[in-house]
């Protein structure tokens, strides 16, 4: 059904100053002088996101399908940052084992890609561990490999719509080094996919915030370039204001995470830092709370002791396992290391585990099994996470799925 969405638009607009987008979804054209942030097709339907203020004074003729306000996404909140002098000991590289892991078998071949804050790049401990569009000549102002995107050499920046996604938080370094860090020296602390490529793909801004078609943007443009795991420590929860996702938006982000199963990814997301069983909660959170898509892995944070973190959120029916997330040790910018606490920690280490598992020659199914059936059993976590317990590495990597 068309609709003309004009009316809409100019509703949004009302008595607010915030920056506010709208998505118009299969219109029949884009308004000319309109300001198009995204432009994608996911699930079979053309989203195109403008900015409210130009398309509203612009668009008052233009037919669509439908229009929907852009929700706003937020990284967890509760995660701490220590200064390097705080703990300088990576406790989860030794209780993960990775000593122990297939020095084969190291995330090699696979490339993983942190839907984060950015990737600080240069960090000496990531710079030599990043993806690399070779088809692309950096620079240079020509999208030289065609893939729709100018200079994207080690990623995309989705928030700000430029090549560059370097990070100016801290957050999506800390993730990247999770899964790829080399060794640093002094602690130990190095990521659980040594082998493994990041691709560095930013969807949250300077206020850790960001919107949802710039992580559906992000999440189509990881799997049309070769992602194979995607770790994202971000999430939207339904009661949000003024950014309620609708069923619009809702819809929109499970077909681009069933988009990315269907080009082989597994999708991991965070289970969040509420404290609460998502399963039970009435306020519906997302990537995490979706049902019915068999490449989403959803993860919990265990402490020092194996209990489960603090803040950790929870549900025996979404969530499926649990990974070391508080204190854990990884890069931040400015060839710096760092202790963050979270299931935003949880879920890069788990992604690289899944990476390792991927270049031993696992399918995307064999490995979402393997490291479900290969998990902990410990009443603790038998009444939070599908799985029961936390992720065994070594164990996973030799089951042979
Ligand atoms: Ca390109
Ligand atoms: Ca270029
Ligand atoms: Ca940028």
């Amino acid at each position: 059904m068309k609709i003309l969405l004009s009316v809409l638009a100019l509703v949004m607009v009302a008595g607010t100053a915030q920056a506010e987008r709208m998505v118009m979804k299969n219109p029949e054209r884009v308004p000319a002088g309109a300001k198009v942030i995204h432009d994608f097709t996911i699930g079979g339907n053309r989203y195109v996101a403008v900015d409210v203020p130009s398309f509203s004074a612009l668009a008052m003729d233009v037919t669509t399908e439908g229009g929907f306000q852009d929700v706003q996404i937020e990284l967890p909140v509760t995660e701490e940052v220590g200064s390097d002098s705080d703990s300088a000991t990576a406790w989860h590289v030794e209780a993960m084992k990775y000593s122990e892991l297939s020095s084969q078998a190291d995330g090699r071949g696979i490339t993983v890609a942190i839907l984060d804050t950015g990737v600080d790049y240069t960090h000496s401990a990531l710079k030599n561990r990043m993806w690399v569009n070779n088809g692309e000549i950096p620079n240079n102002g020509i999208d030289d490999d065609g893939n729709g995107f100018i200079d994207d050499v080690n990623g995309f920046d989705f928030e700000s719509d430029d090549s560059d996604p370097m990070d100016n938080q801290a957050h999506g370094t800390h993730c990247a080094g999770t899964v790829a860090a080399e060794v640093d020296a002094a602690s130990l602390g190095q990521g659980s996919a040594p082998g493994a490529k990041i691709m560095a793909v930013r969807i949250i801004g300077n206020e850790r915030k960001g919107f949802l078609t710039d992580a559906v943007a992000g999440i189509k443009y990881a799997a049309d370039n070769g992602a194979k795991i995607m770790s994202n420590s971000w999430r939207v929860y339904k009661s949000w204001t003024p950014f309620d996702p609708s069923e619009e938006n809702v819809k929109m982000l499970k077909d681009a995470i069933a988009y990315a199963g269907e080009k082989g990814a597994i999708f991991l997301a965070a289970a969040g830092n509420e404290t609460r069983n998502i399963d039970t909660h009435s306020d519906l959170m997302y990537p995490g709370g979706f049902e019915g898509l068999s490449n989403l892995v959803v993860v919990a944070a265990s402490d020092k002791s194996g209990a489960p973190a603090s803040f950790t959120n929870y549900g025996k029916q979404h969530v499926m396992i649990a990974a070391p997330g508080v204190n854990i040790y990884s890069t931040v910018p400015g060839n710096r290391w760092s202790n963050m606490s979270g299931t935003s920690m949880a879920t890069p280490l788990a992604a690289g585990i899944m990476a390792r598992a991927l270049s031993a020659g696992m399918s995307m199914d064999q490995a979402i099994a393997g490291i479900r059936d290969t998990s902990t059993r410990t009443d603790i976590w038998a009444e939070k996470v599908s799985s029961q317990g936390i992720i065994q590495p070594w164990e996973y990597l030799s089951s042979g799925h």
